[in-house]
């Protein structure tokens, strides 16, 4: 089917498609159909569209021959697919109406569906906006990840404390996969690595796996935004290689008969819920090897149907490496070409070092992978040898060449952390081998160049760069945000989904009184319907008129949710002094999940929880504060709550937010930022420029002065009456009546464990930008002109454009080792 054909599908021929998957799907149509039948009957509809375009893009690729860019990361956050994919196909309205007519609103339809919820955080939600990018830019690209049975938990809210349960989001299937026996591959773990003498006196390594896992794809097509592409997300499920032991079933132990199954199977069972530290477990390695060993295997196989030799193996294939999370990726594909396809040592390592870019995401110490040397000996003996001979060669090559004879610094950049436990550092690894790094905001990337690895970029100088992350305008506004965008469409000339720049066009409106009361009538519907949800989800009444103020994101020290507690403690402090006090009424929204061992986080769910309570059920207050925490935030309820922010929190100690991502969908939504001068907050600043945003708190110089003298939060405390009081207030039972001290997690943090993330140095900076946005806000054509100039600027912060930075610095051939320059064998 053409493109031209599919733009012309009637409503009603997409109506007589849903009836025919009605049937097919043997749904008793005598009676009033379910939802859930009629999801799935739309969701086939849609996948009749989809798989066509993806044969037909297939078919385009294989003409081309253009390189691919292969993504490996152990975690996508899609959301639901649903919306999305009928706004990329152009088919929204046409669905919408062809459901209407079978008596359901489109919405209501989407609200059945099941977020796919395969990563945690930014991470995750990063690589799916990169997705939609390269097939809507119409790039060769290839996802590659796991097929977790279970995605990241669920949250429900108990006694005001976070409780966790499984997410069960292929309980009734997933519309949106297809399984691809045909690509299955075969991983070895464990056992030992012999060596073989050649006949021609050569020695070779041969290992001697004990156990085969088995490697299923699972394909989810990515569809690209008014355009032909449909590109390809493919997700490895594990399961047992020798399926079952009948000798064992027949002797009369189904356990032992099942246990090789259930072990394999555990691999992909369950995604690790920590989006800032390193897990360290066995579990969570052999998830990354897996996954890796899969994707390289299939990524040798794609090439290899198509060439007879590898010469251009390096100019048809990149791999970029999503944190290092993908980083034994490397030592795979050097063992497969040392051992399987028999390439030189140096000929492999040229390879690799042509193929692999890396990003990284934190300078967060405690989340910087390392790996047990023991480990590795273990489930991975061959590639601890390959890493061996790796260190071996930097450390006598690069380094001592640079710093000769210097121990102290072969033992700084070493590949092996000696100490009691000897450890192999991934993201070395990654820095050694790949021949890009990349930050993801321009402050991190030239922290990450002064502070994280100033040795390798002394030794790289122009292997270390920056691209600015962004975010996918279909999903972010057109899917999420029906009614900006159509005022958007009024005013704006050209497809802006598709070139956001565009969007600049509403400075010229941002001081039309008229547009500025379209744009702010916008936004109070969307607060309206933000409103339902808030009742139907915690049961607080909100009032739509009162200031949104939106803080979501993973629960974490360093994004100081605790300090926007401490504010609103304030706030609540001074109302009760002065009931009168002349302050715009604020609901603050939370949203957020803690990972399930991280105390201090699930001790500041539970105070905002406990606070929530006491000030929503205040009656001396009169409605001007209300504070609901969320539950279960997720991508599905962040396109509900974005469209309705006035305020967006993005708050982290400077220096520690490598970029963030839910700022630019904030403001692209016409939320005004309150925010420190840390990750991509300064880019938005630049573009919205300075009265249009609300900058407070300390900058990274000023935080490293700090440490530097020794900070002394006490003596903030002591000298700051009214911060003072408040933290003495939390201490209390004032809030957990007759629990003394249920509350002081917090404040101990604070007080006595040096609060590390700086929250009280910030605070006084923090509560008088808070007063600034409280006068500004009371302007109400002043504040709309701002919301304005917010959603106007952010063209900058598309993942399109991101991608194609990628593109053009990273992954481009002519700035690579052209082909002429590639591996002779
Ligand atoms: C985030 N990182 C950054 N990590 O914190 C955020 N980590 O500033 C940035 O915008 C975003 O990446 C995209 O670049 C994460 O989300 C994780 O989720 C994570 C998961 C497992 C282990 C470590």
């Amino acid at each position: 089917m053409t493109s031209k054909s599919r733009k012309n599908i009637t409503v009603k021929a997409f109506k007589a498609r849903i009836q025919h998957h009605l049937n097919f799907h043997a749904v008793d149509l005598s009676h009033s159909i379910d939802k859930k039948a009629i999801l799935m009957a739309v969701c086939s509809s849609v996948n009749e569209i989809v798989f066509d375009k993806l044969q037909s893009t297939n078919i385009r690729r294989h003409e081309r021959n253009s390189r691919s860019i292969n993504y490996l990361s152990l975690e996508y956050l899609m959301g639901r697919m649903l919306s999305n994919n009928l706004h990329n196909l152009q088919l929204f309205k046409t669905a919408q109406a062809a459901t209407k007519e079978l008596g359901f609103e489109i919405e209501d339809i989407f609200e059945e569906g099941h977020d796919l919820a395969l990563g945690n955080g930014g991470l995750g939600r990063l690589a799916a906006c990169y997705l939609d990018s390269l097939a809507t830019l119409d790039y060769n690209a290839m996802g590659y990840g796991i097929h977790y049975e279970h995605g990241l938990f669920e949250q429900q809210f108990y006694n005001n404390r976070q409780i966790e349960s499984p997410d069960e989001w292929r309980e009734y299937g997933n519309p949106w996969e297809v399984c691809r026996p045909e690509a299955e591959q075969e991983i070895p773990l464990y056992g030992h690595v012999e060596t073989v003498a050649e006949t021609d006196g050569t020695l070779r390594k041969v290992w001697h796996p004990g156990q085969i896992i088995k490697g299923v794809p699972w394909d989810v097509p990515i569809v690209g935004y008014n355009c032909e592409t449909v590109n390809v997300l493919r997700l490895w499920e594990s399961r047992a290689s020798s399926h079952f032991d009948w000798e064992a079933f027949n002797a009369g132990d189904y356990q032992d008969a099942n246990s090789a199954q259930t072990q394999a199977e555990t691999i992909s069972k369950v995604l690790y819920p920590n989006d800032s530290t390193a897990a360290g477990k066995e579990l969570r390695f052999i998830q990354q090897y897996f996954f890796c060993a899969c994707s390289i295997k299939d990524i040798i196989r794609r090439y290899l149907k198509h060439h007879d030799d590898w010469s251009q193996f390096a100019d048809k294939f990149v791999i970029q490496l999503n944190d290092t999370h993908p980083t034994i990726a490397i030592l795979e594909l050097m063992r497969l070409l040392l051992d399987e396809y028999r390439f030189s040592w140096d000929n492999a390592w040229q390879m690799c070092k042509q193929v692999f870019a890396y990003t990284n995401h934190t300078l967060l110490p405690e989340a910087l992978e390392k790996w047990s040397v023991e480990l590795f000996e273990t489930i991975l003996p061959r590639h601890l040898e390959i890493l061996y001979r790796i260190n071996e060669e930097f450390l006598n090559g690069q380094v001592d060449k640079m710093w000769p004879g210097d121990t102290a610094m072969r033992r700084k950049l070493s590949l092996i952390e000696e100490g009691q436990q000897k450890m192999v550092r991934m993201a070395h690894l990654s820095v050694i081998t790949s021949f890009k790094v990349n930050g993801v905001a321009e402050i991190h990337s030239e922290l990450v160049k002064q502070d994280l690895f100033p040795e390798f970029h002394k030794l790289y100088p122009n292997k270390l760069t920056n691209v600015t992350n962004g975010i996918t305008p279909r999903r972010w506004l057109k899917a999420c945000n029906p009614a900006l965008s159509d005022l958007i469409s009024k005013k704006v000339k050209g497809d802006w989904a598709k070139n956001l720049s565009l969007l600049s066009t509403l400075t010229d409106y941002a001081e039309d009184k008229k547009f500025q009361q379209q744009f702010m009538q916008v936004k109070r519907e969307n607060k309206v319907k933000l409103s339902e949800e808030i009742k139907k989800l915690t049961g607080v009444s909100v009032n739509p008129d009162a200031i949104f103020d939106v803080q979501i994101k993973r629960l974490h020290e360093y994004k100081r949710q605790h300090l926007n507690l401490l504010h609103i403690l304030a706030l609540y402090r001074r109302l009760l002094e002065n009931p009168r006090l002349d302050i715009n009424p604020r609901v603050f929204i939370f949203g957020a999940k803690a990972a399930p061992g991280y105390y201090l986080a699930k001790e500041i769910i539970y105070a905002i929880n406990c606070v929530a309570e006491k000030i929503n059920n205040d009656a001396r207050i009169n409605d001007k504060l209300k504070v609901v925490f969320l539950p279960n935030y997720r991508v599905s309820l962040a396109e509900k709550i974005i469209p309705a922010a006035d305020v967006s929190e993005q708050i982290s100690t400077a220096g520690k937010e490598a970029s963030g991502t839910g700022n630019m969908k904030l403001a692209l939504n016409g939320a005004v930022t309150i925010g420190t001068l840390d990750g991509a907050n300064i880019e938005i600043a630049e573009e919205v420029g300075d009265d249009n945003i609300f900058i407070f708190g300390k900058t990274v110089d000023e935080i490293k002065a700090l440490n530097r003298q020794g900070y002394d939060p006490v003596s903030i405390y002591n000298s700051e009456p009214e911060l003072k009081s408040i933290i003495d207030w939390l201490d209390s039972d004032y809030f957990t009546p007759g629990k003394f001290g249920e509350l002081s997690a917090i404040t101990q943090s604070l007080l006595n464990d040096g609060d590390h993330y700086k929250v009280l140095a910030d605070f006084v900076s923090y509560s008088q930008a808070q007063e600034a946005l409280d006068k500004a806000y009371k302007d109400q054509a002043g504040w709309a002109k701002m919301a304005i100039m917010n959603t106007a600027m952010m063209g900058k912060f598309t993942s399109d454009r991101s991608i194609e930075d990628y593109a053009n610095n990273i992954w481009s051939l002519d700035k690579n080792l052209p082909a002429t320059q590639a591996v002779k064998l």
